[in-house]
């Protein structure tokens, strides 16, 4: 690396020419390969990114002026340029760099982020400081076109557009959200990218009607609605420009020298601007330029033939769902598959090929996705809403005002439920049982296995009020499948083997742990103890645990997710409901703090979610 070793900040490369930048930009390219290759991680809207990261960090001076990177993937070229090259090769993995922008890593990374669509809402507050403060600063918010069809977007660029003070948001336009990006606004910006008469502002155009001799003043004043058709036509952010912002683009995000020209004009510009640029997912890298939505986010791949290094043979609890749902939806042509745009994560994919009229995309969209869900459900659909644990944080309210409280009968399928790993505490699902269990008329429920997720979601579609189904990330446990699908009873807990002294009362992941610690108890302490799988948060089996609990038995509750407020604490209300003393109950679960990224068994051991420390728990607390 002939420049990018020697880059200790984004001062060093403002001295750079173009020729050597360009010589850069191939550096920087070839080093996010070379460790994604190696670590695994969003390699496609990075390369994506290169030139436009370089032109920011010419024209702009990080940490006074405020970059804020939209979901944050794209932030590692971003890395490489503010003194982090150094420890590039830790991206993600425990203790590393964290994949995404961290405000506690480095001075130039001013806004956390993972989830998407809060650029431009952090940028109106950065912006808002600064003019409260009289500060100069420049403030930026990057956003890509997938972010922006999340309805915080455009809660923002309506906040924004009336400010008189500088706000600049770069879009960045590559047609790719994980997948295609969908939708009017998608549609929308490929008219603003194609056509050739889009090159002026509104301003522009009304100024060019205006000059037309003999006719250009007359319709200007007299034909408002012709002047606004024109300018519809000829204008290609006039979307933008309504909301108050003022325009540029489309912009070739490859070309270094145009970026950073209009980057230049914008520089400390006082009113809000948008700039329109438009870039190649997966730029210079040919497997990740042909297959962006595989190279979105990756695993560790072989450079030569950008073949993924581990290809498995368990099915994961995403493909099981998947193809469960399309076998439901086959015999029941009320089922409805949703996603917020996660086709693929999901796994909704899979139905959406046999039934496409029945699938629905809403983009990155989870409140609207969880609404219109409930209103299906309301008239007479059977809505199947796939969203992972920690995205459906964002459409709180809407379970319980739309879902909940109409008692709709709609299905929520959370993947990537539990730790998730090198993502790290944006992306850990480890609070969907505490921030749904108090929901009123919900059903919250967990399967032990992939087996059990195919019977669980078959049963979810008969119970008839919302029901949560959580499962992990990855891998099942390779157990054999049923083919006739059953319905599980509501709120009915499993007994998988009775004991004395000791009843281990599992969720979902963590039942495998706990008949892998009863076993290693039985081993070593020659104690038998009872291993129940749960299956539900809610409603519990108050009946079959309090046959199995009690003053003489330690009841060990364990789940993969936060102890404050989850399961384990439901366990300890129904000791409290019946009188009944609870100090010995253990609740094992993650503790009350975020999450660091890092390898997900590794970070099991440090939670104490595996069988080691599951049994040292109970032998410590048998005494
Ligand atoms: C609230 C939320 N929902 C879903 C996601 C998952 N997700 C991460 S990136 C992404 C696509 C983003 O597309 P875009 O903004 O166009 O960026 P690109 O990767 O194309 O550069 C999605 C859906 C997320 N991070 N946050």
């Amino acid at each position: 690396m002939q420049y990018l070793q020697q880059i200790k900040s984004p001062d060093d490369i403002k001295t750079m020419n173009m020729s050597e930048l360009k010589v850069l930009a191939q550096e920087i390219r070839e080093t996010l390969i070379q460790v994604v290759s190696e670590n695994g991680g969003h390699l496609a809207p990075n390369l994506g990114v290169v030139e436009l990261t370089l032109a920011l960090h010419m024209v702009f001076h990080t940490p006074e002026d405020k970059i804020i990177w939209d979901v944050g993937h794209q932030s590692y070229v971003h890395k490489l340029l503010t003194g982090r090259y150094e420890q590039f090769h830790t991206v993600r993995t425990l203790d590393g760099l964290s994949g995404f922008p961290k405000r506690s890593e480095s001075e130039h990374d001013a806004f956390g982020a993972g989830h998407s669509s809060t650029s431009i809402s952090a940028a109106v507050g950065f912006a808002k400081a600064r003019d409260l403060r009289g500060g100069k600063n420049n403030v930026i918010a990057v956003i890509g076109d997938g972010a922006m069809t999340g309805g915080m977007a455009f809660e923002a660029l309506e906040n924004a557009g009336h400010m008189d003070s500088n706000i600049i948001v770069i879009l960045n336009d590559n047609e790719m959200s994980i997948d295609p990006n969908v939708g009017a606004l998608a549609e929308y910006l490929s008219r603003a990218r194609s056509n050739p008469a889009y090159t002026k502002s509104k301003d522009d155009v009304e100024e060019l009607l205006k000059k037309i001799p003999g006719i250009g003043d007359k319709m200007f004043k007299a034909a408002d609605k012709l002047k606004d058709s024109l300018k519809y036509l000829l204008v290609p952010g006039v979307l933008f420009e309504e909301f108050g912002f003022k325009y540029y683009g489309p912009i070739n995000g490859h070309d270094l020298p145009a970026l950073m020209t209009v980057l230049e004009n914008v520089k400390g510009i006082n009113r809000p601007v948008l700039i329109h640029v438009e870039t190649k997912k997966g730029k210079g890298y040919a497997p990740a330029e042909k297959n962006p939505d595989l190279f979105h986010g990756v695993s560790p791949f072989h450079i030569q033939t950008g073949e993924l290094k581990k290809k498995s043979t368990v099915p994961t609890y995403t493909s099981v769902f998947g193809k469960t749902l399309a076998e439901l939806g086959a015999q029941d042509d009320r089922i409805v598959g949703i996603t917020a745009a996660m086709g693929k994560g999901t796994g909704i994919n899979v139905f959406q090929e046999q039934f496409p009229a029945r699938t629905i995309d809403v983009g990155i969209a989870e409140e609207h996705a969880v609404t219109m869900a409930a209103a299906m459900a309301l008239d007479g659909y059977k809505p199947v809403v796939a969203i992972y644990s920690t995205f459906l944080q964002r459409a709180y309210d809407q379970v319980m005002h739309d879902v909940a409280l109409q008692n709709a009968p709609v299905v929520f399928c959370l993947d990537r439920a539990g730790l998730v790993g090198d993502d790290g505490p944006t992306h850990h699902g480890i609070f969907d049982v505490s921030y749904l269990r108090h929901i009123p008329n919900m059903v919250c429920m967990a399967p032990k296995d992939e087996n059990e997720l195919r019977h669980m979601l078959n049963s979810a579609l008969t119970y008839n009020c919302p029901v949560a189904m959580r499962y992990p990330r990855g891998e099942g446990l390779g157990v054999p499948m049923d083919e006739a699908l059953q319905v599980l009873p509501l709120g009915k807990a499993e007994v998988l083997q009775e004991g004395d002294k000791v009843t281990l009362l599992a969720l979902g992941s963590m039942v495998h742990i706990a008949e892998l610690a009863a076993e290693r108890l039985q081993a070593e302490l020659g104690i038998t103890p009872t291993v129940i799988n749960a299956r539900f948060a809610k409603p519990l089996d108050a009946d079959t645990i309090l046959q199995y609990a009690g003053q003489d038995t330690l009841l060990v509750t364990l789940e993969e997710q936060a102890v404050t407020g989850g399961f384990g604490s439901a366990v300890l209300e129904l000791y409290n409901q019946h009188g009944i003393d609870a100090r010995n109950v253990l609740t094992i679960g993650i503790a009350d703090s975020f999450v660091q990224h890092g390898n997900t068994a590794r970070l099991k051991e440090m939670q104490g979610l595996d069988v080691e420390s599951v049994v040292a728990k109970v032998k410590e607390r048998l005494g």
